[in-house]
């Protein structure tokens, strides 16, 4: 049984010392009513997973579960706060997880075809390299829950998807935390396409093969499984601003 608090004393001291390997972790949930660390199952590590296989793309190698469940109004405006700034470039995805009936947001390990996409970071190619507004660069990353969602315990999560030394799938980078949610005034949407984590893409899809530091001119950037507008009427806002901060579109 690991200790929480002998983990974060030793990475208190790790994070003192500066070291090329220091990478960033999504350790903080800011609510309009809340920021915390505590509702967020921290990540044990600031380095990234690069098995898309593994059970671990779900919510990271994290201590274990977190201790609160924090409550969000449907259509709230959200953030996940990180401890170093996103410096690799790639894509991002926010994703909701319904928690099955007979587990709670504190308990579930995100297993089974429950989850789908609510936001997308995109990119496009420049003339020196592909650019990834909103994402590169940034301490912060920001969401919404879509006012169709319906009310429930879900785990809200954030990949971050690092391409740089990723080219044919070699060594692409996973960054990714999971918080314990309880979304409230939710709506009547049913949310689609539903995938499991993982599965939820393929070592071979096209927006993992892209070179980052050569780019094609004109190419689309692709990511799979946006939320479609048919299946969340209420996420027509949070799907347009999707569409318009990356050139890409479903795949
Ligand atoms: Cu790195």
């Amino acid at each position: 049984m690991v200790n929480w608090l002998i983990l974060s004393s030793l990475f208190g001291v790790l994070r003192s010392i500066p070291t090329a390997s220091a990478h960033y972790r999504f350790a903080t949930l800011i609510a309009p009513n809340v920021t915390t660390k505590n509702a967020v199952r921290q990540p044990v590590s600031w380095n990234p997973m690069v098995d898309l296989a593994s059970n671990n793309m779900r919510c990271n190698i994290n201590a274990g579960v977190a201790k609160e469940v924090v409550e969000l109004q449907a259509g709230t405006d959200l953030a996940f706060g990180l401890d170093n700034s996103i410096f690799h470039p790639g894509p991002g995805a926010l994703y909701l997880g319904k928690v099955p009936e007979s587990e709670s947001a504190a308990t579930w390990d995100g297993s089974g075809q429950n989850w789908f996409k609510i936001k997308n970071w995109g990119g496009y190619p420049s003339n020196w390299n592909w650019v990834f507004p909103d994402i590169l660069n940034v301490w912060q990353v920001n969401g919404t829950i879509p006012l169709a969602v319906p009310s429930g315990e879900y785990l809200l999560r954030m990949e971050h998807i690092a391409l740089n030394q990723g080219i044919g799938q070699k060594e692409t980078q996973y960054y990714v935390s999971c918080a314990q949610v309880r979304i409230v005034g939710g709506g009547n949407g049913t949310p689609a396409p539903l995938v499991t984590i993982p599965g939820h893409f393929q070592p071979n899809d096209p927006g993992l093969q892209i070179d980052v530091f050569h780019p094609v001119l004109g190419t689309v950037y692709r990511v799979r499984f946006m939320v479609g507008c048919l299946a969340l009427l209420g996420s027509l806002k949070t799907f347009r601003r999707s569409q318009g901060q990356m050139s890409g579109r479903d795949s």
